[in-house]
């Protein structure tokens, strides 16, 4: 036979864990909101910082420039996007087929991709896809831009 005393022990210790249960539940949505935050914001953050940079100029003596290259090279991850910001400046002609272009920034296999840009004076920033094919592609400027035209390329490494 209990007595009344454990009697009313069982009971507190009821209310005791059900006052418990209530309090971890009372967690689970603060809990489902820290995971969604700790979610979510790895993702705006890789979203915000966007395309890699690659800088380089075309200069008016017709030759590609990297900074910090003795001979420039620019290297891409395949399929990476990539956002450049070229400086052009006017070579010794400008060439009647591309109006307006002091130079282009071409890859001639990769043409059909948007590999094939027009260079205009000053500050140009355009947005292209790396090629899926790692390899080394020859960068050409296909404006006749005067002296040196001819040889004016540079290379990109697709990695
Ligand atoms: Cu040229």
């Amino acid at each position: 036979m209990e007595t009344k005393q454990t009697q009313t022990e069982r009971r507190t210790t009821k209310i005791v864990s059900l006052a418990r249960l209530r309090r971890q539940h009372r967690l689970i949505p603060w809990i489902s909101l820290l995971l969604l935050v700790a979610m979510i914001v790895p993702a705006l953050y890789t979203f915000a910082q966007g395309p890699r940079v690659i800088q380089f100029t075309a200069d008016h003596d017709n030759r590609f420039k990297v900074p910090g290259q003795k001979q420039p090279v620019i290297t891409v991850k395949a399929k990476e996007v990539v956002k450049f910001r070229v400086t052009a400046h006017k070579g010794t002609e400008t060439d009647p087929k591309y109006p307006g272009c002091v130079h282009t920034f071409s890859i001639k296999e990769l043409k059909d991709q948007g590999w094939d840009v027009c260079l205009k004076e000053g500050m140009n920033e355009f947005v292209l896809v790396a090629p899926s094919k790692p390899g080394d592609y020859k960068v050409e400027c296909l404006a006749k831009c005067g002296k040196g035209h001819d040889d004016m390329a540079m290379k990109m490494t697709v990695q």
